[in-house]
């Protein structure tokens, strides 16, 4: 998963990118932008890694992607933010970071501290990109239909992008519009920004990072409240003042840890498990993919070859003690191709190539 942090300049996207990313070794600059990789914890994979005895764990991963602040008044912000569309694009959610807290040595974007304008107004921002991308296919589309030829899909297309155009017109994000499968297929191509989950991030005064969130903002699937600075303090620490830190603040978890969870939320992933003598991985996966396709993530070959997996439930191997018994007691199943993996599923895929 990739998700990109976005919103007004001086909202506070780099200082919880550095807070939630912890500026790892594995840094890099992509064309501008700042990307870190991001491991997700899961305490299942200790559990597992002590039952098989394995040297390595390997934790799910994301990509964080911290991009230019936007503001409609500065033409440069502006113009340095389309350049990163196609980066944000890629992602699979957005987090938009905005300002609720007050900081005389810091100017406020505007001179306004206001999260809701701000959201509104990025928002216009991502609705205006996509609307351009669905006006220029229009006008093509119509071109296009009035050639003497039959176009059943071409008419379905257009018939799904103005339905696309109005919503947007109406100042709706096409998350709202887009809902099957099938849909999101026909327009998978333009990449559309308003159909990405967002996750907003409220980045308030220290002294309101335990209260309850300002506002829950409607076109975003949860909205957090958390001070960025401190959370930024909190990730420097070593993990075991880490916790003392927190209860002293009031801060019941780690930035890190509920922006990983409202992503997945968002974005609908869920994580199973492998094995194997080297090490026990935990992948993510959308909820709803086959089993199939989810050895497909780990090698084309598995997906190819694909014979059977060798599925357990984690609460199951966990309170069986071990495989031996979880199988003697029926709880290790034999899965087909199209058997929908679930979250902790501990799969073993067999497969021939
Ligand atoms: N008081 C306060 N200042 C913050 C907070 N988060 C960020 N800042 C300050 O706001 C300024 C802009 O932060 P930065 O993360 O660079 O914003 P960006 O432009 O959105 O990347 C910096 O001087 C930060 O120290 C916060 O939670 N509280
Ligand atoms: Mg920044």
């Amino acid at each position: 998963m990739r998700i990109a942090f976005v919103g007004p300049l001086q909202s506070g996207k780099s200082t919880l990118f550095r807070a939630v990313t912890g500026q790892a070794a594995s840094d890099q600059h992509l064309m501008g932008e700042h990307i870190a990789v991001v491991k997700v914890p899961d305490p299942r994979l200790e559990f597992l890694q002590r039952l098989f005895k394995t040297k390595k764990v390997v934790e799910a991963t994301i990509e964080c992607l911290d991009v230019p602040g936007f503001s409609h008044e500065t033409a440069q912000s502006q113009s340095e933010f389309r350049k990163s569309l196609p980066h944000i694009r890629q992602c699979d959610a957005l987090v938009a970071v905005v300002r609720g807290f007050d900081n005389p040595t810091v100017p406020a974007y505007r001179n306004r501290v206001d999260a809701r304008a701000d959201l509104e107004e990025l928002e216009s921002e991502l609705m205006f990109c996509d609307l351009e991308s669905v006006t220029g296919r229009i006008e093509k589309l119509q071109k296009e239909l009035k050639k003497p030829k039959s176009h059943d899909e071409e008419k379905h297309q257009l018939e799904l992008l103005q339905r696309c155009q109005n919503a947007l017109e109406n100042e709706q994000p096409l998350s709202k519009v887009i809902q099957s499968d099938e849909e999101r297929k026909m327009v998978s191509s333009f990449a559309f920004l308003t159909e990405l989950p967002l996750v907003v991030v409220i980045n308030v005064n220290e002294a309101e990072a335990s209260a309850p969130v300002p506002f829950d903002y409607p076109h975003a699937h949860t909205t957090i409240a958390l001070c960025a600075d401190t959370e930024e303090q909190i990730a420097k620490l070593d993990p075991q003042d880490r916790q003392a830190f927190m209860e002293d603040l009031g801060v019941g978890e780690s930035a890190h840890d509920r922006l990983i969870q409202a992503c997945y939320g968002a974005v609908g992933l869920i994580s199973f498990m492998t094995h194997n003598q080297e090490e026990v991985r935990a992948w993510s996966i959308k909820q709803g993919t086959e089993a199939v396709e989810a050895a497909g993530k780990i090698h084309t070959d598995m997906a190819r070859g694909f014979i059977r997996a060798e599925t357990v439930a984690y609460e199951d191997l966990e309170a069986a003690g071990d495989m031996k018994a979880a199988k003697a007691g029926a709880k290790v199943r034999l899965e087909g191709k199209h058997y929908i993996v679930e979250d902790g599923d501990v799969i073993t895929f067999r497969f021939n190539v």
